[in-house]
């Protein structure tokens, strides 16, 4: 990686939703000359107030040394940054909208064939983390500009570089997002059921955070088994007793009247791989039949 950070330069932020005019104000808190942009003019003002410079459109904005891009989504993204690719020319921009792998590395190409010098980012942090010790940021595509844009981005929490491929910032954070919408499935499913004999969910929280916790350090485990591809015979719990796990779980779920539309997809998989004789399998081969090509 080439050494070439920049001093403290000018950045501009295209977007002031949420996440933008949180990481307006923690660049102006470190320090760095700000200019801002936002579709609807409005919310720039109390940044204007804050003292950065606010710029009326994107060509203007594109003036600063580094450009961050917090817009809504991709297509919202390409359509502010192609009319002004010329004026982005000798400038870094970084993108941090959350967008696809596929589009992430879309738009990398598409830079690169302005001649742009573009990075793709992700957020892992609501907008009150920026800044914090719990804010995670990923990055991916061209080197050079994460070596540039490196000293900007890391005062708005941890920087990780994930490689040169763009779509692999993106990837990371859908990976990990998908983990947490799973869990969070699995949460409400628990509070659907306890709710049915006047548990609150208050008090489900508690449960299910306690027993998570005991639990998910078993991935740690799962892992290697994993990576090494040898299910059979099962170092673990097997096929045929997780199917016969989720079925209760399936069935006491609708014996309180609460619906097993989470649980019955998984249930589903692993009974795929049961019909093709890996009952015997340990259940967390059931990976297996996530890889559709
Ligand atoms: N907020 C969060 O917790 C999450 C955390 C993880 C990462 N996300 C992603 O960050 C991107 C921005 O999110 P946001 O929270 O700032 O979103 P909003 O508050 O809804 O603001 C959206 C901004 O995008 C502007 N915008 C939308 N469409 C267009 C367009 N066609 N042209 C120009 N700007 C556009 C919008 O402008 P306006 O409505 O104020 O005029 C806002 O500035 C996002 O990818 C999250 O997934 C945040």
């Amino acid at each position: 990686m080439k050494e070439t950070a920049m001093p403290k330069g000018t950045v501009s932020i295209l977007g002031l939703g949420a996440m933008g005019s949180a990481i307006a104000a923690r660049l102006r808190e470190s320090g760095y000359a700000t200019t801002v942009w936002n579709r609807t003019a409005a919310k720039a003002e109390p940044h204007r107030a804050a003292g950065s410079a606010v710029a009326a459109t994107v060509r203007e904005a594109a003036a600063s040394d580094l450009v961050l891009v917090v817009l809504l989504d991709h297509a919202s993204v390409r359509e502010r940054l192609e009319p002004v690719a010329a004026d982005l020319e000798g400038k870094v921009v970084v993108n941090l909208t959350t967008t696809t792998p596929n589009e992430a590395r879309d738009t990398a190409a598409w830079a690169a064939g302005q001649g742009l010098t573009y990075l793709d980012g992700a957020i892992m942090a609501v907008p009150e983390m920026i800044g914090g010790p719990e804010s995670l940021l990923l990055y991916s595509g061209d080197e050079n500009a994460y070596a540039i844009a490196r000293p900007a981005l890391e005062t708005l929490g941890t920087a990780s570089y994930e490689g040169t491929d763009a779509g692999l910032a993106s990837l990371k954070d859908m990976a990990l997002l998908t983990a947490m919408y799973q869990m969070f499935g699995g949460f409400l499913q628990a509070v659907a059921m306890m709710r049915t004999v006047g548990v609150p969910a208050v008090q489900t929280a508690k449960d299910v955070t306690a027993w998570l916790g005991a639990v998910l350090p078993h991935t740690a485990e799962f892992a290697p088994v994993i990576d090494g591809g040898d299910y059979d015979p099962a170092p673990g719990q097997d096929v045929d007793f997780t199917r016969l796990a989720l079925a209760s779980l399936i069935t006491a779920s609708r014996e309180q009247g609460v619906s097993a539309a989470f649980l019955e997809p998984a249930k589903r998989l692993l009974d795929e791989l049961a019909a093709t004789g890996r009952g015997a399998a340990d259940w967390i081969s059931v990976i297996d039949r996530l890889t559709i090509r």
